[in-house]
């Protein structure tokens, strides 16, 4: 090989790795942001974020979680974080519309933007990944994924309702992806979510479970563990799925 030629191929395989390169990381950096179905279920309009209507009735998750429940918390509890983050986010200024930027950087930011951003997501999530139709277990590449990271669904069901149950205080058990495209589960405190900057683990969440009082205190009072197992009786293993291949 000539010296130029050599030259040039160096150039043009030098290129191709940079391309390759920056081609992975805007995959990376993406990923969860044009995930198809979160962006159907987080959306803007010119009032900011929007409370999507519920996919069913008040009363159709009964009787694992009663009309009433639903209703305040759909109705005043999560109206109420949607409507004060959209005022957060203007009292400070902020004008993006892209929830990961906002949660990505959710250290920077007062706690309103937190507390009620993390409200208004979590609950948008919540209320989709339960079903009147839900329960039993998934099927496919997310049962085989979950079998291969928790040793089989059982185990990871003890496992969540683990953490559901243990969580102090008020907060949210998760079912996330992890930066390494690894599921975990992990809990957070109050409405603090997998994908703030603040979070121990961070991920995408392809399932989750508030266990605020609020979630469960007209029916089941203090007990909390009977709420959880429950609770198996309502997820919506295909919008868990699709969320974990969106993300994988
Ligand atoms: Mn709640």
């Amino acid at each position: 090989m000539k010296k130029t030629d050599f030259f040039k191929t160096s150039m043009i395989l030098g290129a191709g790795a940079l391309f390759l390169v920056l081609l992975q990381s805007s995959c990376v950096n993406t990923k969860g942001k044009d995930a198809a179905l979160i962006s159907t279920i987080i959306t803007t309009d010119s009032e900011g974020f929007v409370q999507k209507e519920l996919p069913y009735d008040f009363n159709a998750l009964e009787p694992y979680i009663d009309a009433k429940t639903m209703e305040l918390h759909y109705g005043k509890h999560h109206a109420g974080y949607t409507r004060k983050f959209n005022a957060a986010l203007a009292e400070e200024g902020i004008e993006t519309d892209d929830i990961y930027e906002i949660f990505s950087n959710i250290s920077q930011y007062g706690p309103g933007v937190r507390n009620n951003g993390g409200g208004y997501f979590n609950h948008s999530l919540f209320w989709n990944f339960m079903s009147p139709d839900g329960g039993g277990q998934p099927e496919g590449e997310l049962l085989e994924a979950i079998e291969d990271s928790f040793g089989s669904f059982d185990a990871f069901k003890e496992l969540f309702s683990n953490a559901a149950a243990t969580q102090f205080g008020s907060g949210w058990a998760w079912l996330i992806v992890d930066e390494e495209g690894a599921l975990q589960v992990v809990a957070t405190s109050n409405q603090d979510n997998p994908l703030m900057d603040i979070a121990t683990v961070k991920g995408s969440p392809i399932l989750n479970i508030d266990v605020w009082e609020h979630a469960y205190y007209l029916k089941y009072q203090n007990k909390r563990t009977e709420y959880i197992s429950n609770f198996w009786n309502l997820v919506n293993w295909d919008t868990v799925s699709r969320m974990y291949k969106d993300f994988v």
